[in-house]
């Protein structure tokens, strides 16, 4: 018997109808009904699309409620209800995020990067969609950093910065009513995380290296308030320039997939007093690398 056919087989992966939406990030998946019974074929060409895409889109999936947005994701990794937000009630994991009630995400971020293991993924499914406004966009936090000039790359590649959930929720929201101010320290910041994390995460899949900053970056460590500022401006200014992003106009049973190592997005609240509810479940991430091999570490929780 020659080596050859002894060699284990590498995993077969379906071939999906994948259409590119903007020229680095984000691809339209076509004719796929997403369930929890999906072939596992299937479930890989979704996961390598994921690490390539960075944000997958798949419309027309009125068919799944919370429990099968629960199913599904179970497919593609380990679901992990939010540190600190209540899950909605019913579900096990499931985030609900009502424009009504004043979730409006309109900042950039990674989903919960206050914590070390962040999650590697989030799978949104939109319930209800404005009309018009209400998009979404995320960026890719890959091509940002290929887009640094090489002595900012050399600095970038040496930083660290200090994530938390306890900001100035006031301050970035500054129309916010008491109630909601309230929430915030209540629920959302009821447990404080300060999560050291290397500016710069090598991605555990593809290799690649990503920007890893967003709104629950503190400060950068070994730097003034004022320094660490400037300093964060000009490097997420190279994650939200508009070649790094793409922006997806919602239609009700429309699901996205991102790829939470390798992205940051931002909600845009230009849709006054319309409807709007998603629903979100994210899938267990690992402790980031950096370059030199060091680890994310908590730093705080209390
Ligand atoms: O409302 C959205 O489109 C995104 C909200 C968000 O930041 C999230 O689901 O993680
Ligand atoms: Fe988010």
């Amino acid at each position: 018997m020659s080596i050859a056919a002894v060699a284990v087989p590498p995993a077969s992966t379906a071939a999906l109808s994948v259409h590119p939406v903007a020229g680095r990030i984000g691809a339209e998946i076509r004719g796929i009904r997403l369930t929890g019974d999906l072939d596992t074929a299937t479930v890989a060409a979704i996961q390598a699309a994921l690490v390539q895409h960075k944000v997958i889109f798949f419309r027309q999936q009125h068919h799944l409620d919370d429990a099968g947005q629960e199913a599904f994701a179970t497919l593609l990794g380990e679901p992990v209800a939010h540190p600190t937000v209540p899950v909605r009630e019913g579900t096990r994991y499931l985030l609900e995020l009502d424009g009504a009630e004043g979730a409006r995400a309109n900042s950039w971020h990674t989903d919960v990067t206050f914590v070390d293991a962040y999650p590697k993924a989030s799978i949104l499914r939109s319930v209800v969609a404005p009309d018009a406004g209400g998009d979404t966009v995320w960026a890719n936090t890959a091509t940002a950093y290929d887009d640094l000039p090489e002595t900012l790359r050399g600095l970038a590649d040496t930083l660290w910065a200090i994530h938390s959930n306890e900001y100035d929720y006031a301050g970035i929201r500054p129309g916010a009513t008491a109630q909601r101010l309230e929430r915030y320290r209540t629920v959302f910041a009821s447990t404080v995380y300060e999560t050291e994390h290397p500016v710069v995460r090598v991605h555990p899949v593809s290799g690649e290296r990503t920007l890893l900053l967003g709104h629950f970056v503190k400060r950068l460590k070994g730097l003034s308030q004022a320094d660490s500022n400037h300093l964060f401006t000009v490097l997420q200014g190279y994650v939200t320039r508009l070649e790094n992003t793409v922006r997806w106009r919602w239609q009700a049973g429309d699901v996205a997939i991102w790829d939470n190592r390798a992205t940051q997005h931002y909600a845009v609240d230009d849709y006054g007093t319309q409807p709007r509810i998603v629903r979100r479940v994210t899938l267990a991430g690992d402790v980031p690398v950096a370059l030199d091999g060091q680890r994310s570490h908590t730093s705080r929780k209390g």
